[in-house]
């Protein structure tokens, strides 16, 4: 039944099933994208989208200077939200790195921060009880290096093999392949220990890369040999093989669509507003109820969830942000038990109408969530499965009635002030 695929370590499952369960515990981090667009601040692909020269780009690293980076605030107000670990952009694919490389220029100690962003992120967040992690860009827009390909902001729209041939005179993969093993061994060595490591991304074919272009066979070897206990996402374009990832990467996936993950180790990441980086007038911004919903339903389907800030060019989490990270801490102050620790429900519950069921294996309670709200609520087919219901908030009584095989509960006339109520299920 198992497919039969190869391995490039000797691990097992039950061992990593050891390694992750931290991470399949926990349920929710935080993403963080932060870098050069933030000046811009027209999303973190604008050196794309605008096909800016590094030369036009160079304003924003001239006048990068973050005077209101408190990495202590923003470990506060994750931990607030219930958030259990955090994953920082290092470099993402504009190439410019938050941390004191050795082997670059092009980095936040030379700019007017004159700090290594990274490290005080990493003892912010650890000085919390927040597990750290780092995302870092298999991209580079900015290395010499790195070849001029299909969604490079230099690129030729269908251009010729040969118009790239000459693009790319004098660049030399092999170099930057060296880079790239350079500066995420510096990573894993100079931090102490590091919980995530959140590559991005592999695109594979014609005027694409992928893992050869990574050789990411022996980058992954490193990356465990240096970090054991580490968890790697799947974007070394390692689906062959077994143990070429640890996580699958649903990146803003609806709701609705994560079901087809049941079963699988997976974290979804989604945004705030839709760009990953500061968009100062970006107007779709998700409203409390929605985030929520992307939260429980992760966690219904089986999967975690990573929900991005991208703070400000001066180093601050935007209003909106700090507005809803408060709205959800509100929300897992009194519910968090119905995320953390859980999964799925068993195939016997069906799901009652206009809620999420999350479930906990090993207290065996199974959490109703009402997504619209609704007194007497119908349980169908859940006759002799419950021995008590109870408000998780508030852990009171809520009495039901049977009607044929249903349960029927009795809820409060009017909603608790409650953004999504949570019915606790004491299973018989
Ligand atoms: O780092 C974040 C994103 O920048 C990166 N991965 C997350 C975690 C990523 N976002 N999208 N993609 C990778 C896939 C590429 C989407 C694109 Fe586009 C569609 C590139 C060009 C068109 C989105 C829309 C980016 C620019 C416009």
């Amino acid at each position: 039944q198992a497919q039969e695929k190869k391995m490039i370590g000797q691990e097992t499952p039950a061992q990593k099933e050891k390694r992750m369960a931290w991470w399949t515990h926990d349920r929710f981090g935080m993403f963080i994208h932060w870098g050069l667009y933030a000046l811009p601040a027209r999303h973190e692909w604008v050196k794309h989208n605008e096909r800016l020269t590094n030369e036009q780009y160079q304003t924003y690293f001239d006048l990068f200077n973050p005077n209101q980076f408190d990495p202590k605030s923003w470990a506060k107000q994750a931990k607030a939200a219930g958030m259990k670990y955090a994953v920082l952009t290092t470099k993402h694919h504009e190439g410019f790195c938050l941390f004191d490389s050795r082997y670059t220029d092009y980095k936040a100690t030379n700019t007017k921060a004159h700090r290594d962003l990274v490290r005080e992120f990493v003892n912010a967040f650890r000085a919390e009880g927040i597990k750290v992690g780092f995302y870092y860009s298999l991209i580079d827009w900015h290395h010499p290096d790195f070849t001029i390909d299909g969604m490079h902001p230099q690129r030729v729209e269908n251009g010729a093999d040969s118009t790239y041939a000459r693009l790319n005179k004098g660049r030399d993969m092999n170099k930057y392949r060296q880079y790239l093993r350079n500066q995420i061994s510096e990573l894993l060595t100079q931090y102490g220990k590091i919980d995530i490591l959140w590559l991005d991304f592999s695109y594979p074919g014609k005027n694409g890369k992928g893992k050869d272009d990574w050789d990411a066979v022996n980058l992954l070897k490193m990356i465990r040999k240096l970090q054991p206990g580490i968890i790697v996402d799947n974007r070394l374009n390692l689906e062959e093989y077994e143990d070429g990832a640890d996580f699958l990467t649903p990146e803003q996936v609806k709701v609705e669509e994560l079901a087809q993950y049941r079963g699988k180790t997976w974290e979804t990441c989604q945004t705030f507003s839709g760009s990953w980086g500061y968009y100062r007038d970006e107007n779709s911004w998700k409203s409390t109820h929605q985030l929520l919903e992307l939260l429980i339903g992760s966690v219904s389907k089986g999967g975690n969830l990573i929900l991005n800030v991208g703070p400000t060019a001066r180093g601050l989490f935007d209003y909106r942000a700090q507005s809803a990270l408060g709205n959800i801490g509100d929300w897992m102050k009194g519910n968090s038990e119905s995320i953390y620790g859980c999964t799925y429900a068993p195939e016997s519950f069906e799901v009652p109408k206009n809620t999420m069921l999350t479930y906990n294996p090993t207290t065996q309670r199974l959490y109703v969530h009402l997504l619209e709200y609704n007194n007497r609520l119908q349980l169908p087919q859940y006759k002799g499965k419950i021995k008590y219901a109870q408000l998780l908030h508030d852990n009171s009584e809520v009495k039901f009635t049977t009607d044929g095989n249903n349960i029927i509960l009795n809820l409060p006339e009017k909603q608790p002030d409650m953004e999504i109520p949570v019915v606790e299920l004491v299973l018989n």
